[in-house]
């Protein structure tokens, strides 16, 4: 009688380590499974982001140099009208801060153009509109004068690029007509 409910344990316990090793069995089979779809998970992420950011294009009509784009207008006006234009487009008037840019622009150009550098503040005191320091200048031989010592141009406070060799900068009236130069950072 003894002997038969030791042989009864001993036998559930049997079936209790079986199944035991079955649900280590499965569980390990699921480890697996979850160590693949990680592996899986983490190089989608990986490739994801290797993926270039939606590729950033310039509008039509404008022309692509650097991270920035270009466009030149087609109308004349004042300094502030040209601006003001580029500001509608989502620009504002170029800020040349490479020779790369000064070059890229000198084969842009077609006749004078103005550029987003003004003394108007502070006589003498040329400022970028964006606030960049005036470290790189292509300033032609003797400019900016002010307009001369004779006062027959009146005050030069706007700067443009010229057309002609390396396309030297000029200030002169903010009033005068000239074509414009936008840039667009993007
Ligand atoms: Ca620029
Ligand atoms: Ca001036
Ligand atoms: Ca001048």
């Amino acid at each position: 009688m003894l002997l038969q409910t030791s042989n009864d344990k001993l036998s559930s316990m049997t079936e209790e380590r079986d199944l035991l090793k079955a649900s280590l069995t499965k569980m390990t089979e699921e480890r697996d499974l979850l160590k693949a779809n990680l592996t899986k998970m983490t190089k989608d992420m990986e490739s994801s982001q290797n993926v270039p950011k939606q590729k950033k294009t310039c509008p039509d009509g404008w022309k692509m140099f650097s991270c920035t784009c270009h466009f030149l207008s087609e109308a004349s006006g004042s300094w502030d009208e040209g601006r003001q234009d580029c500001r509608n487009r989502g620009a504002d008037l170029v800020v040349i801060d490479s020779p790369e840019e000064q070059t890229s622009l000198s084969g842009f150009i077609k006749k004078d153009t103005w550029i987003g550098l003004n003394d108007k503040e502070k006589e003498g005191t040329w400022k970028w509109i964006d606030g960049t320091p005036v470290t790189l200048k292509y300033w032609g031989p003797n400019q900016p004068d002010n307009g001369g010592t004779s006062g027959r141009w009146g005050e030069e406070d706007c700067a443009h690029i010229s057309t002609g060799s390396n396309s030297p900068w000029n200030d002169v009236s903010c009033s005068k007509s000239l074509p414009w130069m936008c840039e667009e950072i993007l």
